[in-house]
């Protein structure tokens, strides 16, 4: 007997239905109900149903490294995460308050002497270590007093071990310059046979040069008033250089002979002397291609600088340099008494020079923390004390969790 219209009509309008119940309770995983609603094939899901109904709940792990080179002062994105000068990698900053836990050779390298000029060292942003003036620092716990803004404990909890901040990190000079290059349109004068060179590594990225005795070449510099100045020649590399290139400074006083070792100090700024300098245009410096033995194969003519000398600037440990978007410059910030801002004119090598400091009365606001320098002081003091590694990158990471 065939079934009735109506039959018909509700059997599909009551399994279609099922059907897409069905379809919608598979994806919100109840499909195991369906059965009981209506008997309709699906597709079989491609993922084990079991692990959809029981997916792991989040999981946080933390990995905390007690190896040695925790104890380092230095991070930073070079090899090892130490700061490279030269072939030495460094793993410290400053002197060892007596519980490095490397003391001897490798991973125990302290930057010291000159090569505490290469400011990267002392900069948070290369430095990951260092002192972060955009962040206040605490003590580990609200039990715990401030570090000592003065002879401050490299460990908090022991007295034995400290560092004095208000001791020199290093001396320099500073002051204004003047910087006259081989290329200069005006303030120079030179004999025939100077090669004109176009180097990387020169002054300028240009320099000059003659291998023909007698040939000389002079910088006048214009000196805005009388003072004393530092005269430093500098000299493309080359270790055919003259090994003993012979300057003659006409100053105030009379004419004075120097004379450099372009091979051994190519590349880099060589102090010549001291000098007084009338205001004008009546100094010079000159350098002779002389024939003696160690002329070397050719005499160098790249730059020379007059380094006005006002006063200098005693680095201490409580120091740190940070980066003017504004500005476009690096500033040293000493915290000396006072917070002192040196704005910093490189000449691209990341190396401070002396005349590459100028005293700066007016920093730009972007690198002004609104702290006092006591406030300034012992925020330092206690970033030294209360490193801001693994214990802290913890704490701000729950912190963030919450
Ligand atoms: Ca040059
Ligand atoms: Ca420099």
């Amino acid at each position: 007997m065939p079934f009735p219209i109506q039959k018909i009509a509700a059997f599909f309008s009551n399994h279609l239905c099922c059907f897409f119940i069905s379809l919608f309770a598979v994806s919100w995983i109840t499909f195991i109900y369906s059965p009981l609603v209506c008997a309709v094939s699906v597709d079989i899901a491609d993922v084990p149903l079991d692990v959809q109904l029981q997916a792991s709940a989040p999981n946080i792990m933390f990995g905390i490294d007690d190896s040695g080179s925790m104890d380092w002062e230095i991070l930073t994105n070079e090899s090892d995460g130490l700061f490279t000068i030269g072939n030495t990698g460094y793993e410290y900053v400053f002197d060892n308050p007596g519980d490095n836990l490397y003391t001897s050779g490798v991973y125990s390298y302290v930057i010291a002497g000159d090569n505490r000029r290469y400011w990267k060292s002392q900069w948070s942003e290369y430095n990951k270590m260092y002192y972060d003036p955009k962040v206040t620092y605490k003590p580990w716990h609200s039990d715990m007093p401030d570090a000592d803004p003065d002879m401050v404990r490299s460990h908090p909890m022991y007295a034995e071990n400290y560092t004095n901040l208000n001791a020199a990190y290093y001396s320099l000079s500073f002051g204004s310059q003047i910087i006259k290059d081989d290329r200069d349109s005006t303030g120079i004068t030179k004999s025939d046979n100077w090669v004109l060179y176009s180097y990387s590594a020169a002054y300028g990225e240009k320099d000059s040069y003659t291998s023909v005795d007698g040939s000389t070449f002079t910088w006048i510099p214009t000196i805005p008033s009388t003072e004393t100045y530092e005269v430093w020649v500098f000299n493309a590399y080359y270790d055919g250089n003259d090994q003993n290139a012979e300057y003659t400074i006409v100053h105030a006083g009379g004419v004075a002979t120097a004379y450099s070792d372009q091979s051994a100090k190519g590349g880099e700024w060589d102090l010549l002397g001291t000098y007084t300098f009338n205001a004008g245009t009546t100094g010079s410096v000159t350098v002779t291609r002389k024939d003696h033995s160690t002329k070397g194969v050719y005499t160098n003519a790249d730059a020379v600088k007059f380094v006005k000398v006002t006063g200098s600037v005693n680095i201490v440990n409580a120091h740190y340099h940070v980066y003017s978007q504004s500005a476009g410059k690096p500033y040293l910030v000493n915290l000396d008494g006072a917070i002192t801002y040196y704005r910093y004119n490189d000449n691209g090598d990341d190396y401070i020079e002396p005349g590459e400091l100028v005293l700066d009365g007016s920093p730009p606001a972007d690198i002004v923390t609104g702290r006092s320098y006591e406030q300034e002081r012992q925020n330092f003091a206690n970033w030294y004390s209360f490193p801001g590694t693994v214990g802290v990158a913890v704490g701000l990471f729950v912190r963030l969790l919450r």
